[in-house]
C-alpha cells in the first residue's frame, strides 16, 4: 500500500480508537485537553511499525490496537511535556498551538500525566483478549521504556547536553533513550503479541531502538532543511537552542551517510522475512526521506 495512505489509514484506526475510549471515561475537565493532544494531527507512525511488523507475524490489527492505542498516549504525553516553557518551550505542535498555549501549563501537565497512566489503563483492559501473563509483561517493559531509563531519561540528557561538546557515542545513547525506547518498546511489544522467544523479542528491542535512532535523525535533518508548514512546528531550533544532535556533532555529509548506513543495516536485518517485510521496508524508507 502506498505509504501515505497507509498512514492516513492507520491514524483514522487508532484515532477512532481512542475517541471511543475516552468516550466511555468519566466526564472530568481534563478530557478535553487529552484529546487536543492525542488525536488528529500526529503520523502515527509507531502504530503503523507495530502494525507492519504484525504482519510479518500474522498477528491481526485487533490484536495491537491496545497496544497502538497505549503507545500514541505515552508519545503524545511526551510531546504536551517537551513543549512546556520548563522543557524545549514550542508554541505550535502538529499545525495547532501546543497544549499548554491552548490550555494553560497547568492543565497541560495534568493532562499529559493522565495521558501516561491511561497508556497502561489500555493495556489492562478487561476488553483487550490478551491473557494476563503478556499484558503484564507489555506493562512492565513499557514503563522500563517510559522513565528514568527510557524517555524520561533522554529527555534529561538531551536537556542537560544543550550547549555543551559530547561524544558521538553520548548522543547516540540519549537520542536512543529519547526517541529510540518507544520504538523499541513497539517491536518488542509484538514479539510479546506473537509469542516470541527471549531471543527473538531482544532482537526485534534493538532493531527498534535503531530504527527510532534513524527517526530522530531525519527529524533532525528536518529541523534543518525541511517546512515548518509541513511539519507543522518551528523549524531551526537545535542550533539556537545549541542542541547536541548527530547533525551538529558530524555534519551534513557525515551525518547522512550514518542514517543511510543505518537505514542499510535495518533492512539488512528484515531480508530474513522476504515478503512478509514488504511493508515495513517501505515505512522504514520513508522515516528517512519524509518530509513531515
Ligand atoms: C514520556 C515518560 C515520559 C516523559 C516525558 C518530555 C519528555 C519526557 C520526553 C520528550 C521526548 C521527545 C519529545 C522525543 C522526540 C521524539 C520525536 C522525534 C518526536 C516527533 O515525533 P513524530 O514526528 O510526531 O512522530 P507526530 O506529531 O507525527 O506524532
Amino acid at each position: 500500500m502506498m505509504i501515505k495512505k497507509k498512514l492516513i489509514k492507520n491514524a483514522k484506526k487508532v484515532d477512532k480508537f481512542l475517541i471511543n475510549y475516552l468516550k466511555k471515561q468519566k466526564k472530568t475537565l481534563l478530557i478535553k485537553p487529552m484529546k487536543y493532544g492525542v488525536i488528529s494531527g500526529g503520523k502515527k507512525i509507531r502504530s503503523t511499525l507495530i502494525f507492519d511488523f504484525g504482519r510479518i507475524f500474522h498477528l491481526s490489527e485487533n490484536k495491537l490496537i491496545n497496544i497502538c492505542a497505549a503507545v500514541e498516549c505515552i508519545h503524545s504525553y511526551s510531546l504536551i511535556h517537551d513543549d512546556l516553557p520548563c522543557m524545549d518551550n514550542d508554541k505550535i505542535r502538529r499545525g495547532k498551538p501546543s497544549t499548554h498555549i491552548k490550555f494553560g501549563e497547568a492543565s497541560a501537565v495534568l493532562a499529559g500525566s493522565s495521558l501516561l497512566t491511561l497508556a497502561f489503563e489500555i493495556i489492562t483492559d478487561k476488553k483487550y483478549l490478551l491473557n494476563s501473563k503478556m499484558k503484564n509483561e507489555i506493562i512492565g517493559y513499557l514503563a522500563n521504556c517510559s522513565g528514568h531509563t527510557g524517555i524520561a531519561g533522554g529527555q534529561e540528557l538531551d536537556l542537560k547536553f544543550e550547549n555543551k561538546t559530547k561524544k558521538i557515542n553520548q548522543i547516540i545513547d540519549m537520542q536512543k533513550k529519547k526517541t529510540g525506547k518507544l520504538f523499541n518498546f513497539c517491536l518488542y511489544a509484538v514479539g510479546v503479541v506473537a509469542n516470541l522467544k527471549t531471543r527473538e523479542k531482544f532482537f526485534l528491542s534493538k532493531l527498534g531502538e535503531e530504527i527510532g535512532l534513524l527517526f530522530q535523525l531525519a527529524d533532525d535533518f528536518l529541523d534543518k532543511k525541511g517546512s515548518k508548514y509541513l511539519i507543522g512546528k518551528q523549524v531551526k531550533k537545535d542550533n539556537k537552542k545549541g542542541k547536541s544532535t548527530l547533525l551538529n556533532l558530524m555534519g551534513e555529509k557525515k551525518a547522512y551517510l550514518y542514517a543511510n548506513n543505518l537505514k542499510k543495516k535495518i533492512l539488512r536485518k528484515l531480508e530474513k522475512h522476504g515478503k512478509k517485510a514488504l511493508e515495513v521496508t517501505s515505512t522504514i524508507e520513508f522515516i528517512l526521506e519524509r518530509k513531515f
